[in-house]
């Protein structure tokens, strides 16, 4: 097998807040196909690094009162700790504010300059007068023009989905300051991108996209391409234009340029590395992109027009992944399925939630869900049931009656060779991205090694003088099963199988060496590879996340805390009011006749700013029945009419007639 040159770009993280379990959906599939290469024999250049530039990053770090270098250091330092820990086994992480990506960032732009590619334009914008800055889309909001739902932002509506420039809001207003943005022209660079059209097609037509991704891609060829807006004004976070005053090269100009820096900065460590040779036109290296569905755009488009009009190479492949939902629901802080990639850490191993990933990762873009119970289940079965099953089951013979020496030849050669030729079919659905089918073969294999076990019996022959060598045979056998197993997982679980390794006392093991049985030789005493997945630590973790409910205490003018008791005392009643009328020398009070379970009481009511007497005859209120009757300068108050306020506002509660439950589907 001829080994290759390969280079895996996975998606550049904005340096602007924690991972979430949803960036690892990504970054585990890049780096199970990275392993997976590796153990064949390739030479992998597997690269990321941070997002660091743009507007928002920007103004976090005013409002946390850093310089926004010293937030996006913060914000790598975690980013790497969680990437170690989750043992994605990048050759570089990097940044885009890095020297290396200034400096292909220009000469980027220099050459789209010099091949024609770039022009320039006044355009209008929304600017804040107040921050004395132009507003980015998603800082502008305002009614729709469409709809008139209130609040949305500068781009689209999120109300009727109609889509718009900032401009066309009715009424808008600054996010940042609140101020009526008004409009100001600015000079902006443009990338032709129209110009690429024709080579565009013929890259969507090779065949290297999955065709979701080409079936995005050619509606925008429908609706038609456009030039690209690749400059902001000061202040901005970000690379200056040279020779240009006060303009800044958009973030996702050289956000992928930041893949490019990356493996420069690799290079400048690894002389292996010709960082030239994988950009020239004809370069034999391979280029593949792993990133998320909602970013297919600018790496299916942009991206390769970008090298194409620098006369570099174009990516082999452009890998989407979908969204993460968690227990079905939207990742949302609110909600509690927001789970940073540390509240995970915090509370279980990373190889479950790698094998998990694994079984639901397939060639599409489908967005996958994290379902605890699933989760648990999926983990516990397979790996702990299943997989390592094999390996508790007869280790513990070998190491108890044989002195810890397997066998010097297998037991039936037929059942290691059909694994060894269920390999190959695994080794091509891992080449293909295929993970949860290379799963799904795996743990039908570990089936068959448990069968075999089932009925030969080991423990059993181990019992009897005439029949223990056998026993040694068929563990020596499920052995070599199960390190079969383990090489190919080794790309998904990479600590489990340097676990088994050092059981089994070899060398780190290829995928080559699946087809080689282990025989005649001495293994370590069996420790258990894995634990179960304990419920109650998934369910810490799930917990972790819950954002507090608000307390009363955090309301305008909020009253004490009660406990659920102290509510259960108050008896609230419906009942209809029979007259009303102001109470002379009071400004505020109503005096209400109201019947209630066929009797009449006096109840004065503080409410009359907000309702005229005459309008409340006739009317549902809720009464607070049990109230100790007051005596008032005008009469007995016998109860309470509830009442709430809000938009600085006094609103009787009424009730709301209750569903005919009759004519209700379910
Ligand atoms: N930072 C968006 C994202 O994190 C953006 C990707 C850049 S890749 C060059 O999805
Ligand atoms: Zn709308």
């Amino acid at each position: 097998m001829s080994t290759r040159e390969i280079v895996i770009c996975s998606v550049l993280p904005y340096a602007n807040g924690p991972l979430h379990l949803g960036h690892m959906v990504g970054f585990l599939q890049a780096d199970f196909w990275a392993r997976f290469l590796r153990l064949q024999g390739h030479t992998v250049w597997h690269v990321s690094g941070d997002d660091a530039h743009g507007t928002p990053i920007m103004l976090h770090a005013e409002k946390e009162g850093l310089t926004p270098e010293a937030l996006i250091a913060q914000i790598k330092t975690l980013h790497e700790r969680d990437f170690a820990d989750f043992n994605i086994g990048f050759d570089n992480f990097h940044t885009t504010h890095s020297s290396e990506n200034k400096q292909l960032t220009e000469e980027i732009y220099l050459r789209l300059k010099d091949n024609h590619y770039i022009f320039q334009k006044t355009i209008k914008q929304a600017f804040d007068p107040e921050k004395n800055m132009f507003l980015p889309d998603r800082y502008v909001k305002g009614e729709c023009p469409r709809c008139h739902a209130q609040d949305q932002y500068g781009d689209n509506c999120e109300a009727c989905g109609a889509t718009y420039s900032p401009t066309d809001l009715i009424n808008p207003k600054s996010a940042l300051s609140g101020a009526t943005p008004i409009e100001k022209e600015s000079t902006h660079f443009f990338f032709d991108l129209p110009q690429f059209e024709d080579m565009l097609r013929t890259f969507l037509a090779s065949g290297h996209l999955q065709t979701e991704v080409r079936n995005k891609l050619n509606e925008w060829f429908a609706a038609g391409l456009h030039p690209w807006d690749i400059s902001r004004d000061a202040p901005y976070f970000g690379f200056e234009i040279p020779g240009e005053v006060d303009k800044y090269f958009y973030v996702w100009l050289d956000a992928p340029i930041g893949y490019m820096a990356s493996l420069l900065n690799l290079s400048l460590r690894n002389p292996l590395l010709n960082f030239p040779e994988i950009w020239h036109k004809d370069s034999k290296v391979e280029l593949h992109h792993f990133i998320g569905k909602d970013i297919i755009y600018f790496h299916g488009l942009f991206w390769p027009a970008v090298l194409y009009g620098c006369g570099y190479r174009l990516p082999n492949s452009i890998f989407a992944n979908g969204f993460l939902t968690i227990n079905g629901y939207k990742m949302s802080k609110s909600r509690g399925t927001f789970i940073k990639a540390r509240t995970y850490l915090d509370h279980l191993n990373p190889e479950y939630l790698r094998y998990y990933f694994a079984t639901k990762l397939s060639h599409n873009i489908d967005d996958l869900d994290f379902h605890t119970d699933d989760f648990i289940a999926r983990v516990n079965s397979d790996l702990v049931g299943k997989f390592v099953n094999i390996a508790s089951r007869c280790a513990k013979i070998i190491n108890g009656t044989f002195d810890s020496q397997l066998s010097s030849s297998l037991l039936q050669p037929e059942m290691f060779n059909h694994f060894v030729t269920k390999g190959k079919q695994i080794a091509e659905l891992y080449e293909h991205r295929d993970f949860s089918k290379a799963m799904r073969e795996i743990m039908n294999l570990a089936d068959e090694a448990n069968q075999m076990i089932d009925a030969q019996k080991p423990w059993a022959l181990v019992k009897d003088q005439n029949t223990v060598a056998r026993a040694q045979d068929v563990c020596t056998l499920a052995l070599n099963l199960f390190r079969q197993l383990m090489i190919y997982l080794k790309p998904v679980l990479p600590q489990l199988a340097a676990k088994s390794e050092d059981f089994f006392a070899i060398a780190p093991q290829t995928w080559d060496d699946s087809e080689k049985p282990l025989l005649n030789h001495r293994i370590n005493t069996y420790e258990p590879l894995l634990q179960r997945i304990d419920t109650l630590k998934v369910n810490a973790m799930m917990d972790a996340e819950q954002q507090p409910i608000p307390t009363p205490a955090t309301l305008k003018d909020a009253k004490p805390e009660i406990t659920i008791d102290d509510f259960n005392k108050i008896d609230l009643r419906v009942a209809t009011v029979i007259s009303a009328e102001a109470v002379e020398g009071a400004d505020k009070l109503i005096k209400l006749s109201v019947e209630l379970d066929g009797h009449v009481r006096q109840i004065f009511a503080g409410i009359k700013s907000a309702y005229a007497p005459e309008a409340l005859i006739g009317q549902q209120v809720i009464v607070v029945a049990n109230l100790k009757p007051r005596q008032m300068r005008f009469g007995l108050s016998e109860g309470m009419v509830l009442c709430a306020s809000g938009d600085e506002k006094l609103y009787i509660v009424q009730p709301q007639q209750p569903i005919d439950t009759g004519t209700v589907v379910r």
